[in-house]
């Protein structure tokens, strides 16, 4: 492990991002909100080994960021992995409250937003996740709007997911987006997915087939000084997938216990996803997992891609 040398932000670089940083490797940075609040026990860290080893396969190397005992990690080793995914009261950091989880040495997951910083402070350019937080359904009441997206209009990475859960507000999600200046590109589909769904009935405001090319739109953003990232919506597998109509079904079911307990703020997202899991007796983690392995690969090739340009 490599230490940083300022004195106030202690940051730590697992072994091999720290060498794939000094020789110019391709790295991918990954959250771990979704292994702590996203995934139950032991399936979280089975994905998580299985997302960083599809990295290395895709030849990029994978940077698991969080916060342990007040120290940012940029890239988890096995034991540390482990420790997360087992831990019960870990913080869920975002832009607001990662600097104070170091600043009070707790231990917090990096949701997408604060991933981003992280990476971004560390040099890495791209992330690869499931799903992004967004626009609430009901947002006009709750005023309950992801920090990720306001993140993505400020950071450069290009986070790649499987689109925006149908458990939010997916048109007014795409609205904050093009309001915030963020692109949003579906990979290789006209259509905007759904995260469990191919499909989610909106047309993707713009679309690419190549990573080659993901990469050079960034890099042009870049020189035309629009500073911010990029969201990049990969479809999962049709052999994963739910499908829309189905998923409304169990979407609402969850939802209406949302309210019926009053479940509000941080604590939504989670509840939803367990609700959800539940009601799918585990079909919705599978298909969780497949499109986060397939978002994984995506990213490793636009990594690949983003390096091979600077050179
Ligand atoms: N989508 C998932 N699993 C998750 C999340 C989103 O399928 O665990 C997490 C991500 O870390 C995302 C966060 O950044 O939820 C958004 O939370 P909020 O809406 O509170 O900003
Ligand atoms: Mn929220």
């Amino acid at each position: 492990m490599t230490r940083d040398i300022s004195p106030l932000l202690p940051i730590v670089y697992s072994r091999e991002v720290a060498e794939a940083k000094a020789s110019n490797t391709a790295i991918v940075a990954l959250e771990s909100t979704i292994i702590t609040h996203g995934m139950p026990y032991p399936k979280n860290v089975e994905m998580a080994k299985s997302v960083e080893q599809i990295i290395r396969d895709g030849g990029a190397v994978p940077a698991t960021i969080a916060i342990i005992e007040g120290v940012l990690h940029i890239g988890l080793e096995n034991d540390m992995l482990e420790k997360l995914a087992k831990l019960k009261d870990v913080m869920k950091v975002s832009r607001a409250d990662i600097a104070f989880a170091i600043a009070e040495r707790r231990s917090g997951a990096t949701t997408v937003a604060a991933t981003m910083i992280a990476a971004a402070r560390a040099g890495i350019s791209v992330f690869a996740t499931g799903g992004i937080g967004g626009v609430h359904r009901g947002a006009e009441e709750s005023f309950d709007i992801s920090a990720d997206l306001e993140e993505l209009a400020k950071t450069a990475v290009i986070v790649v997911c499987a689109g925006a859960k149908a458990i939010l507000d997916i048109p007014k999600t795409l609205e904050v987006l093009e309001t915030r200046g963020v692109p949003v590109v579906t990979y290789d589909s006209e259509e905007f997915p759904a995260f469990w769904s191919r499909q989610s009935g909106l047309k993707s405001p713009l679309s690419l087939q190549s990573p080659a090319a993901i990469a050079n739109f960034q890099k042009l953003r870049d020189q035309l000084g629009l500073n911010g990232g990029m969201l990049i919506a990969n479809p999962v597998p049709p052999e994963n997938e739910i499908e829309r109509e189905e998923m409304e079904i169990y979407i609402g079911r969850a939802l209406a216990e949302a309210e019926r307990e009053g479940v509000t703020g941080k604590a939504v997202t989670p509840f939803l996803l367990d609700r959800i899991f539940h009601i799918t007796e585990g079909r919705s983690l599978d298909t969780n997992i497949a499109l986060v392995e397939n978002n994984a690969r995506l990213a490793a090739e636009i990594a690949v891609a983003m390096a091979f340009d600077r050179s």
